[in-house]
């Protein structure tokens, strides 16, 4: 009798327990009204992505193609007054693309469908601004189809960018017209084109306070999608995939699946987030403290954005421009390595392919990728472990391997628990510190110098609850050299130049990391000493921290006295500069022979009245 009440015991014991473990929250949590920070932070640490969430943080590497009107003139955003017969890719072919991304490991494809041109690359029922009204396999093409059969054919992945920003539509602005003009947009390529596994909506709007104001109704958009596709996950104006925040590619070291941010697309964001003091581009999403204020939290993950060249854009002059193989590895690391998904752009050429250069770029960084991952040099780094804020475990390694990068998953399906942790490693006779780390969540990877270590013990310092840890790897990623990817940024020697005001101008001292700086929308006149035939220029901003006085919009002038003026043609806006401060190179319809120029500032990023202009130069060669 004892024995069976015994077992009974057990028997509850584990049934609660399981009970316990069970209680998940898929996706979004509110706390009761009187929960305490720990029982928050419990409730936490039983937050967990939705199917479509897990499976899209799974890929790891997905890939973002622009293409588009912009494609043919070379600017970043179009104002939706093109002419769709420029839209004339000679040899395009979606497969070549799909291969290409296929064999460099990436699992799914976005593709600019409508870019804030209003340009649709699908035969639209909608607008004329489409690929049905360009000489492109005489008006009968549609890229979408094209790169979706593709997609099946290869087993990859389909997403879908439909801007909301719309340049062309007539209607954008009329609030509840462009509202259902947009639906039936969003309806076409979620019915016609099969499974769509990503939308991708961006949050740009740059026609500024005198532009045209779209009040977007959210509900019924992702309404839309939810029914159309409800296994999509919904990207950036969505609430599955949040932006890291930058275009740069680089993620959080500290980052929180598990997040007190509320989706822009939220009516109650705007006061909550602001009450908590956090914005998509702040540094602690989900920490302690932001827990023990917030009232709900979400399954928000991030998406790391950025493109393998400076535009977004195909643009031929940047085709010596792709990130250096180091770059784009720092950004794997910065990116996959911390918790998060990697968008990497990779915009399809004039003629409707990815370039060589980016296509060779690719091979590199899957081949750097496949050896540098091949071998996980820790024993049984993959046996599921469970484990409580201070709980320790030894490994064991490969006898004599060298290491240089320590990787640690948690199962997420279970919740993002762990808050930080130590590795140190054992060597001739005693225990040395080798990484520690902050946050985990599906993977986080850790860099440090050459060992090799005969055992290492990973630490768990703090976690929420009990951390489901299911791997812990060891690996050697070979150091690779800082290669250089300064780009000529000027035609013309700049050791001549003159600014009227200013004779020692930061803007043309040929170095990007000094600003020339004025606390008003200032003209900069230059005298470059000489004659030349200019037929565009660069502007560099001030690209790290401070981006205030970044121009935004502008005109440019040349003149060979400095006293008679003529305007160059030129597109007055500097599309995109606030989230991708790169340089931006200018390309004018015509040469115009100038000894002298000037930029002048119409407004700034942010409209404040200041100017900075880390670079200036002019562009000679066509
Ligand atoms: C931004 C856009 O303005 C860029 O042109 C690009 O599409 C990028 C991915 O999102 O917000």
């Amino acid at each position: 009798m004892k024995k069976n009440i015994s077992i009974f015991i057990l028997l509850l014991a584990l049934f609660v327990e399981a009970q316990a473990q069970k209680q998940y929250y898929e996706k979004h949590v509110v706390f009761p009204a009187n929960a305490t920070t720990e029982e928050k932070l419990d409730m936490a640490s039983r937050l967990v992505p939705t199917p479509q969430q897990l499976e899209w943080q799974q890929m790891e590497l997905t890939a973002f193609l622009h293409f588009g009107v912009n494609t043919f003139t070379g600017r970043e955003w179009g104002d939706g007054t093109e002419d769709p017969k420029i839209f004339n890719p000679t040899e395009l072919d979606c497969e070549q693309w799909v291969r290409t991304l296929k064999d460099a490991g990436f699992k799914m494809a976005i593709i600019t469908a409508k870019h804030h041109d209003g340009f649709c690359l699908w035969p639209t029922k909608t607008t004329q601004h489409s690929v049905a009204a360009s000489p492109w396999q005489n008006g009968k093409g549609d890229v979408v189809r094209e790169l979706r059969d593709a997609c099946l054919k290869h087993d990859m992945k389909f997403g879908v960018y439909l801007s909301p920003w719309d340049r062309n539509a007539p209607c954008y602005g009329d609030s509840p017209t462009y509202n259902l003009f947009f639906i039936e947009q969003l309806t076409e390529l979620l019915t016609n084109y099969g499974d769509v596994h990503e939308v991708w909506f961006d949050g740009a709007n740059g026609e500024g306070p005198n532009g045209k104001k779209q009040i977007y109704d959210w509900e019924a958009i992702l309404a839309t999608i939810r029914r159309l596709q409800p296994k999509a996950v919904t990207a950036i104006m969505g609430d599955d995939v949040r932006w890291v925040g930058n275009e740069k590619g680089i993620g959080r070291e500290t980052e929180w699946s598990a997040t007190a941010l509320t989706p822009g697309i939220y009516p109650r964001s705007g006061e909550q987030n602001k009450a908590l003091g956090i914005f998509g581009k702040a540094k602690d999403l989900g920490g302690h403290s932001i827990v023990a204020r917030a009232a709900e939290l979400f399954w928000y993950p991030s998406e790391v954005d950025v493109s393998i060249r400076p535009g977004w854009f195909y643009h031929t002059e940047q085709d010596n421009q792709v990130k250096s193989l180091q770059h784009l590895v720092d950004i794997y690391f910065k990116s996959v390595g911390y918790n998060s998904v990697l968008l990497l752009n990779i915009p399809p050429d004039r003629r409707g392919l990815i370039h060589e250069n980016d296509a060779q770029r690719l091979k590199e960084l899957s081949a750097y990728l496949k050896k540098s991952f091949a071998q996980n040099h820790v024993r049984k780094g993959r046996a599921a472990w469970q484990a409580a804020s201070g709980a320790m475990r030894q490994y064991n390694v490969q006898k004599g391997a060298l290491v240089n990068t320590f990787m640690i998953q948690e199962d997420i399906s279970k919740g993002q628990r762990i808050e930080s942790f130590l590795v140190e490693a054992y060597k001739n006779g005693a225990w040395h510190y080798l990484c520690e780390g902050t946050t985990v969540g599906y993977k986080r990877l850790v860099r440090f110098s050459d060992s090799r270590p005969e055992r290492i013990r990973v630490t768990i310092r703090s976690a929420r609850g009990m951390a489901n840890i299911s791997a812990v790897g060891l690996f050697y990623a070979t150091p690779l050299a800082n290669k250089n990817e300064e780009i000529q940024l000027s035609d013309v020697p700049l050791d001549k130049w003159c600014a009227t005001e200013d004779s020692s101008c930061l803007a043309f001292d040929g170095n990007r990391n000094t600003v020339w700086r004025s606390p008003s929308l200032t003209t900069l006149v230059v005298d470059m000493k000489q004659k030349v035939e200019v037929n565009g220029f660069s502007y560099t901003p001030p690209t790290e921290n401070d981006l205030t006085g970044t121009i935004y919009k502008y005109t440019f002038h040349v003149s060979l006295d400095g006293k008679t003026w003529e305007k160059c043609d030129a597109d007055g806006e500097f599309s995109n500069i606030m989230h991708n401060p790169t340089p931006y190179f200018v390309r004018f319809g015509k040469t115009y022979t100038a000894r002298y120029f000037k930029l002048e500032p119409l407004s700034e990023i942010n409209g404040e009245a200041c100017t900075a202009i880390a670079e200036i130069g002019i562009l000679t060669n066509k």
